[in-house]
């Protein structure tokens, strides 16, 4: 351990610290842009770029970047002095002399991170004239929009998309003023092997990374009076849309979303949860009929979009494996167009479905050929993120605090415990095992809590014993991690019955479509604490045990996995 001091405040921390993360300790922060530690998810990117943290080192002649410069014993540091304070302005005025000016109209107004400390250093006029660089807007992909103009080099989507996702699909070239960060071989985003997870835009500190904002075509549906707008909701956005209204992180809001969606004009509003319920009963026969029939394991989950993609790219021999399962938010959008709308007698070519979802990748996902009945019907058709619902609500003038709770419309808006659990890493598995553990035993499952399969571990291992059999277990969230465990399947090193994997660290609830977290990872946890505490209150938390799912199959459906299960809720994957 070492001694300093910091703003004449004595502090004992770890040798090879950082003067910033020293600093935190005392609840002194230090503005960075570029900055980000992110230990859980084994993500630091501390090059220095920026340069906003410069703090005075008494006994050297610069003032020395706060992140990159390791503390040591008798170190006296200010990170308040007038020479310290107008460095970083320098700074900041400098980064701002090369940035546009239109933060009025930029998507990212008022959530930005360079806007807001401009803010905070009181900077009111840019004195440096520099020269503006331009460049071409990449608006090639379905998901995410590339703005290089507004880039300032922090280069943190690099180390997330190279370092924990190892997708690699971003590397900054130029030195200087002259760096940009580049899509290998400047690629158009859509041609690169970009999964779409959305993660780089989640860490991103300015709007040079955003999603692709589909509001306007959600607003045009439901003013068309020709259409029939159906609305469904994530399990991760309940327990994150509330932090886009000042609520606290982990704030169960399912009442409140449900009247405000009402109030925006959909027709009917749907819970991906019970496409969630649907995706069980399906996983687990196609698990139970892969042990019967000598099928090959492990089976892996697929329902995140951007898993899917990263497999259909980087392990192509592995195609047959994933589960052939649609994702929730599909089956319950092929199912509003299907079993609902013959039900009511609804022209399905009438009917809009939007999907609100915490997620980028699934904008890609909608678009997909092979979901929908045909070219011009998918099963999803607009896909909107949290944020984007929440700009809907506040751009209708709803005051969403005081909003009364309302309940989903039936019958697919009824939902079990084990489908709200599908929002945080370890959820799909968990809830795919109590019914696959009562269909196996024919024994009801008294505590349907597998402790083992929860918390943020980045790879989670547990031997489940159902019957006569130990299942083994894997649950990954990351894609880096995904990539460790697949490498070891592909070497025969490992074995596994079943593994669940979602791109985005933490799960949905850490989707790259969520309120910003700006680099505290409390939030995540408090959101995962809330998706099992809507689980602990639910009455049913088993899917086979919705009863609109039970009627659903014996009105419609036949049997799970079987031919008009295959017709409606199965799909194949492509290299
Ligand atoms: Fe998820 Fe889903 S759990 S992917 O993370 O499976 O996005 O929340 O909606 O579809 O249900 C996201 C979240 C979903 C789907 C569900 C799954
Ligand atoms: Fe990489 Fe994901 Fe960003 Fe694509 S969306 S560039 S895969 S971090």
């Amino acid at each position: 351990d070492v001694q300093l001091t910091i703003n004449d405040i004595p502090l004992t921390v770890p040798e090879g610290m950082s003067i910033l993360d020293a600093a935190r300790t005392i609840d002194i922060d230090i503005p960075t842009l570029c900055y980000l530690n992110l230990h859980e998810m084994r993500m630091n990117n501390h090059i220095a770029s920026c340069r906003v943290c410069v703090v005075e080192v008494e006994g050297r002649r610069n003032l020395a970047p706060a992140c990159s410069t390791p503390v040591f014993d008798g170190m006296v540091v200010k990170t308040d002095s007038l020479r310290a304070v107008q460095g970083r302005r320098t700074m900041v005025e400098l980064l701002l002399s090369d940035h546009p000016k239109s933060c009025l109209t930029c998507s990212k107004n008022l959530d930005c991170d360079l806007q807001a400390l401009a803010a905070d250093l009181g900077i009111r006029n840019i004195t440096y004239e520099g020269e503006e660089s331009e460049y071409e807007i990449d608006k090639s992909s379905l998901a995410i929009i590339r703005d290089p103009n507004k880039c300032i080099r922090c280069r943190r989507c690099e180390t997330m998309c190279n370092e924990v996702q190892t997708v690699g699909v971003y590397s900054a070239v130029g030195r200087g003023f002259e760096t940009v960060v580049k899509t290998a071989f400047d690629l158009p985003q859509h041609e690169t092997s970009c999964t779409f997870c959305g993660q780089c835009v989640a860490v991103c500190p300015t709007g040079a990374l955003m999603e692709l904002d589909q509001v306007d075509k959600v607003w045009k549906a439901l003013n068309d009076p020709n259409r029939f707008v159906i609305v469904e909701t994530a399990p991760a956005v309940r327990v994150a849309l509330g932090e886009g209204f000042g609520l606290e992180p982990g704030t169960i809001v399912t009442g409140k979303m449900v009247a405000a969606l009402r109030r925006l004009g959909f027709d009917r509003v749907f819970d991906t949860e019970f496409g969630a319920d649907v995706t069980i009963m399906e996983e687990a026969t196609e698990l139970i009929h892969r042990l019967e029939h000598g099928g090959r394991l492990p089976i892996l989950t697929s329902c995140c979009p951007a898993w899917v993609k990263f497999f259909e790219h980087q392990f192509p021999d592995l195609l047959d494996i994933p589960s052939t399962c649609k994702s929730p938010h599909e089956m319950l959008g092929v199912l509003s167009k299907s079993y609902y709308a013959e039900a009511y007698g609804i022209d399905p070519k009438k009917i809009t479905v939007v999907s609100v979802m915490p997620c980028i990748a699934k904008k890609y996902e909608a678009a997909r050929p092979e979901l929908g009945q045909d070219p011009v019907t998918p099963d999803v058709d607009i896909v909107i993120t949290t944020r984007e619902l929440s700009r809907m609500i506040r751009e209708a003038g709803i005051h969403f605090e005081h909003l009364k709770d309302e309940e989903f419309d039936h019958p697919l808006g009824e939902s079990t415990g084990a489908a709200v659990v599908f929002g945080t890493t370890g959820g799909v598995i968990e809830a795919a095992l109590r019914t696959a553990y009562e269909w196996l035993t024919g024994h009801p499952l008294e505590n349907v809590e597998f402790e083992p399969l929860r918390g943020m571990e980045g790879i989670k291992e547990a031997v489940i014993p159902i019957g006569e059999r130990d299942f083994k277990i894997a649950v990954t969230h990351g894609l880096g991690n995904a990539r460790t465990i697949l490498e070891k399947i592909q070497a025969g090193e490992s074995h596994y019955d079943a593994i669940e994997i979602m791109a985005c660290p933490g799960g949905c609830i850490g989707g790259g479509g969520q309120p910003y977290h700006h680099g505290n990872l409390e939030i995540l946890q408090a959101r995962a604490n809330a998706i099992y505490q809507e689980d602990r209150s639910k009455p049913l938390r088993k899917s086979h045990e919705n009863p609109a799912v039970i009627k659903l199959y014996n009105e419609y459906i036949g049997k799970p996995y079987g031919d008009k299960a295959h017709e409606l809720l199965h799909t194949s994957f492509t290299q």
